[in-house]
């Protein structure tokens, strides 16, 4: 059955069809474009009010204003497809009209688009401008918007993904399987406070999809209720933690896995493995009741995760995710350890009432979330609230007649469904009132971490792990840099009070702010008045174009000759193995480490280069290859020959 919303049931084709694979093949290796929508988004651009480029200010702290913490969030699955394959790919994220046609004229052979549903209109443009700059490419739709049938998609692309993307383009593209874990792209993520950038963030794509099936999850759904371990091991995962810190010794980490505590041998391994490296790390994951209620707080330190979002729905909403301790004791007890909270509530179940959204409002606000979401209870294509929703007649009659009203408005801020007792608009201005309230009653949520962490620094400081009181100094030092903050809290926040309380508390335990931080203090009001102005203007509110070229160019490592060196590359499980073979001469040296480099820049991959018996080098390009790969020598492993002997300089070098 076809619905008029275009989420009738079809065939999630996982792979494309065989017949499919072998259309209009290049004989060339074929060149690939992912690109996200394009940008300007948001309201003033004819999006749903919540729909931009962040999460935290568009989503949870959109009514907090200049205390708002800002960082663009991008189309990750784009760069994580292009990691991983063979082909070369040009990754765009968030370009300009302009900026798409200029890579269109390259002639692509292949377009990949990643949408959500409320971005089908931009889709549509993308596609519109693929057609007219680069009309032989073949286009490949993904991400969530693919929740819609193949008959709605079909006007749009060529190929649809509706599932793990990985996979998906390397059979298109008649590359062989990989095995997970794939190469992981390292994305960094800079957070800024009052325009001023504060830290980064590497992200983690540690899983998709999640076994729960909460009856209104999309991803849950679209991944048919499987969990897909992207990194399937608690080393995995360690790996590419690694990696960030080697770029930053100081990075914070966002784990993107739907409920990533759930696998626990996971979990327990990356503990054992902090542990054992003493470092202490910052952590943001996804989390449920079920499956945080299997770990102590310190646990939870102990493997690095000092963030979680987890769901607080509805009091009544009785999901399976939600057994385990009460969310009203599990909340105040990871603050109280220094673990800072997101907590989503959901507004529209039957069984609401105004009466008892503002009591639950209450209750939920009373814990104190660190940062707090509300969002309404939408059916999305695929899910059994969906499914039930149609079955009863109750969506919406003005969104079942124009379908891409209902796909714009596909955004957690708009009612969709007929309810009981309360008009969409009324449930609508609820939401708007949860939020205002939070801010009112419970204030920044940058000063609620601020307490959070100072919480645990309390409770750890002194205590007699050293892993735990290397933790509470991290804390000390990011408390230290909140200190011009306070400054602002107490001026223009709505709880001054609260931030001068904690202030002076933080002063008697950690001592004065240092000249640095005094001197930020002073400046911290103009650097909020400038954050004001620029949101009330629109001023830098866009993010500029990021693009990321994948083996684009001639030093990509191949399989082939260099001269008289044959290399053959092979992919093992968790690194690249290189093995070459006949004489290493100056070009050939200079080309291999080009490869290497080219290979190992902006992922995590390690490479092990197997030399033949035989292998013929002369000292000097042995330590030339040495000195080009010297910079990366730590994700280079070398085996090395018995004979010529020159090849040991390599062991030492
Ligand atoms: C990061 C994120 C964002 C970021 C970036 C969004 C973006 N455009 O990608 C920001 C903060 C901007 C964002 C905003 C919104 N988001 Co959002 N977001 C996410 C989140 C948490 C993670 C996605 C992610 O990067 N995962 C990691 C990568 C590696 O996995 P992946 O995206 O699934 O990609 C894999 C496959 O899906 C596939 N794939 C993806 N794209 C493509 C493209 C091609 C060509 C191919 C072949 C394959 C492919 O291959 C990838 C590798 O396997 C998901 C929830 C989730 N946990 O997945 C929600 C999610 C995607 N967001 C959602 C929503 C609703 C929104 C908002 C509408 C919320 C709002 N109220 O405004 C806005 C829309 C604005 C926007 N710009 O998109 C929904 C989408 C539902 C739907 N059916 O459309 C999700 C699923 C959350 C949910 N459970 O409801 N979001
Ligand atoms: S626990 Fe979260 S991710 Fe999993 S099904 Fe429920 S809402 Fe979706």
């Amino acid at each position: 059955m076809e619905t008029k919303l275009g989420a009738g049931p079809c065939a999630l084709a996982e792979e494309p069809q065989a017949s499919e694979k072998l259309a209009d093949r290049p004989s060339r290796s074929p060149k690939v474009l992912l690109t996200s929508i394009c940008r300007p988004l948001g309201p003033a651009h004819g999006d749903a009010p919540s729909v931009g480029y962040e999460v935290l200010h568009g989503q949870v702290t959109r009514a907090q204003g200049i205390f708002s913490p800002r960082s663009v969030n991008f189309t990750y699955g784009l760069d994580y497809i292009a990691a991983n394959l063979d082909a070369p790919a040009v990754v765009l994220q968030y370009p300009s009209h302009r900026e798409l046609i200029r890579e269109l004229k390259k002639g692509p052979d292949y377009v990949g688009v990643s949408f959500n549903l409320v971005l089908f209109h931009h889709m549509k443009e993308v596609v519109a401008l693929v057609r007219k700059h680069a009309p032989r490419a073949k286009i490949v739709l993904g991400g969530y918007g693919t929740v819609l049938d193949d008959a709605t998609l079909a006007p749009y692309g060529d190929y649809f993904c509706r599932g793990e993307g990985v996979a998906f383009f390397r059979a298109l593209l008649n590359e062989p399987p990989r095995p997970m874990p794939y190469d992981h792209p390292l994305v960094r993520l800079n957070l800024k406070v009052f325009s001023v950038p504060m830290h980064r963030t590497g992200v983690i794509f540690a899983g998709l999809g999640c076994p729960h099936g909460c009856d209104f999850c999309c991803t849950s759904y679209y991944f048919k209720r499987r969990h897909i371990r992207l990194l399937p091991t608690g080393d995995d995962i360690f790996r590419v933690v690694e990696r960030y810190l080697e770029v930053d010794p100081h990075m914070s980490m966002a784990i993107l896995d739907e409920d990533f505590l759930l696998a626990k041998d996971r979990a327990t391994r990356m503990r054992e493995l902090v542990l054992a490296r003493g470092t202490p790390l910052s952590i943001f994951a996804f989390a449920s009741v079920k499956a945080l209620s299997r770990f102590t707080p310190q646990e939870l330190l102990e493997t690095g995760v000092d963030g979680v979002w987890v769901g607080y729905e509805g009091k009544r909403s009785g999901y399976s995710k939600q057994q385990g301790t009460p969310i009203e004791e599990l909340i105040p007890e990871l603050r109280s350890h220094g673990i800072t909270v997101l907590s989503s509530m959901m507004l529209g179940f039957e069984y609401q009432t105004p009466e008892i959204i503002r009591e639950e409002m209450a209750e939920f606000l009373a814990l104190r979330p660190t940062y707090a979401q509300f969002l309404i209870y939408g059916p999305t294509p695929g899910t059994p609230f969906y499914e039930r929703v149609m079955r009863e007649g109750r969506f919406r009659p003005d969104m079942v007649a124009d379908p891409e009203r209902y796909y714009r408005n596909c955004d957690g801020f708009t009612s969709m469904v007929v309810h009981p007792t309360m008009k969409p608009g009324e449930i609508e201005a609820l939401q708007r009132e949860c939020f205002d309230t939070d801010f009112r009653v419970n204030g920044p949520s940058i000063l609620r971490s601020v307490e959070v962490w100072f919480q645990g620094w309390k409770r750890y400081h002194a205590s007699r792990s050293s892993y735990m009181r290397a933790k509470a100094e991290r804390w000390a030092e990011e408390i230290r840099r909140a200190f011009p903050l306070f400054r602002v809290a107490k001026r223009s926040g709505p709880t001054p009070e609260v931030a001068a309380r904690l202030e002076a508390e933080i002063r008697i335990s950690l001592g004065p702010p240092s000249l640095g931080q005094r001197v930020l203090s002073w400046l911290a009001p103009a650097a909020a008045a400038w954050t004001g102005f620029t949101l009330r203007h629109d001023l830098l509110q866009h993010p500029k174009l990021v693009r990321r070229a994948y083996r684009t160019t001639p030093w990509a490592l191949r399989s082939g000759e260099l001269g008289s060196l044959r290399v053959s590359m092979e992919r093992a499980f968790h690194n690249t193995l290189v093995r070459i073979e006949g004489a290493l001469d100056r070009a050939s040296a200079r080309r291999l480490a080009a490869g290497i480099r080219a290979h190992l820049h902006n992922n995590d991959a390690d490479v092990k280069v197997v030399v033949a018996e035989g292998t013929r080098a002369k000292l000097q390009d042995l330590r030339l290859l040495a000195q080009e790969l010297a910079p990366l020598r730590h994700r280079i492993s070398i085996s090395v020959p018995s004979t010529p002997e020159t090849w040991t300089y390599l062991e030492s070098a």
